[in-house]
C-alpha cells in the first residue's frame, strides 16, 4: 500500500515514523509520504487561503494548489480505480473499525487535510473525476485541521495490512470480541498496594476464567457503552 498526505503542516506526520508504522515501512508493506501544499503555490507568500464567496467568518483553502498537488500525485489525467482520496472533514462519514478494514485493502490512499474553515468544494468535485473519494471524520469533536484525524486513520489502517502486526493472534482475538469492550486485565504482582488480582484469574480454571472475562465484558459494555449493545 502507498499512502500520501497533503497538508500545510506535513511535519505532523513525523509521528508516523515511530513504532508500528515504522515496522510496516521497514517490511516494505507500506510507503508513506507527506507533501507540503505550499509547494504547489507560485506567489511570494505561498498563499493557500482566501475569503469565502457569499461572506462569512474565516478563510477557506483556495482550489489551485490542491489541483496541482493532486495532479502531481496522480498524473495530469485519467481515473484511478485503485485509489481512494480521503478528505478529512467534520461533514464526513464517521471512521469506524469497519472503515479501517475496507481501506486496508486499497492500493493507494491520498489524505487531503484541510485547515481554516475547509476547502473550496470544487476540489472535492475535481477529485471525484480522478479517483474514488470519501469524506471522513474521526468523531464528533472540533479539531483545528485534518492532520491529527489523518494520523489516527493511518494508524488504524496500517496495523490491519497483512504482515504488519507482530502478533497475528491479537487481530484474531479482536475479531472475536468485536462489539464488546475488553475485559480488565492484570499482571504481577498478585497483590499490590493492598489491591489483589481477582482470585479466579490465578485459579488455573480456564473455563471459569473465560466466563469471568465474558461477564466482565458485558458488564463494562452495559455500563460505559450501552450503544454498542443497541440500547
Ligand atoms: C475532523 C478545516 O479542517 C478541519 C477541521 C475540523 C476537522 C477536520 C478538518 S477533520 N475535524 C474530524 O475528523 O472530525
Amino acid at each position: 500500500m502507498r499512502i500520501d498526505a497533503i497538508s500545510i503542516f506535513p511535519d505532523f506526520f513525523q509521528a508516523l515514523d515511530l513504532s508500528l508504522l515504522g515496522k510496516a515501512r521497514d517490511k516494505s508493506l507500506l510507503e508513506f509520504h507527506a507533501h507540503n501544499l505550499r509547494n504547489y503555490t507560485h506567489d511570494k507568500h505561498r498563499t493557500v487561503d482566501d475569503t469565502p464567496y457569499g461572506g462569512g467568518a474565516g478563510m477557506l483553502m483556495k482550489p489551485e494548489p490542491w489541483g496541482e498537488a493532486l495532479d502531481d500525485l496522480l498524473g495530469a489525467e485519467g481515473f484511478h480505480e485503485d485509489t481512494v482520496i480521503i478528505f478529512t472533514s467534520p461533514a464526513g462519514e464517521v471512521f469506524k473499525q469497519a472503515t479501517a478494514h475496507e481501506l486496508a485493502n486499497v492500493k493507494r490512499i491520498i489524505f487531503a487535510c484541510g485547515r481554516y474553515e475547509g476547502i473550496d468544494q470544487r476540489v472535492v468535485e475535481y477529485a471525484k473525476t480522478r479517483a474514488n473519494v470519501r469524506l471522513v471524520s474521526i468523531g464528533d469533536y472540533v479539531l483545528n485541521g485534518g492532520e491529527v484525524a489523518a494520523i489516527v486513520m493511518v494508524e488504524a489502517i496500517a496495523r490491519l495490512i497483512p504482515g504488519v502486526i507482530g502478533n497475528a493472534e491479537s487481530l484474531i482475538e479482536e475479531s472475536h470480541t468485536d462489539g464488546l469492550l475488553e475485559y480488565p486485565s492484570y499482571t504481577k504482582p498478585a497483590s499490590w498496594r493492598g489491591l489483589d488480582v481477582p482470585e479466579v484469574l490465578t485459579s488455573g480454571n480456564h473455563a471459569a476464567i473465560a466466563k469471568w472475562r465474558k461477564d466482565a465484558q458485558i458488564e463494562r459494555t452495559k455500563d460505559v457503552r450501552p450503544d454498542l449493545l443497541g440500547e
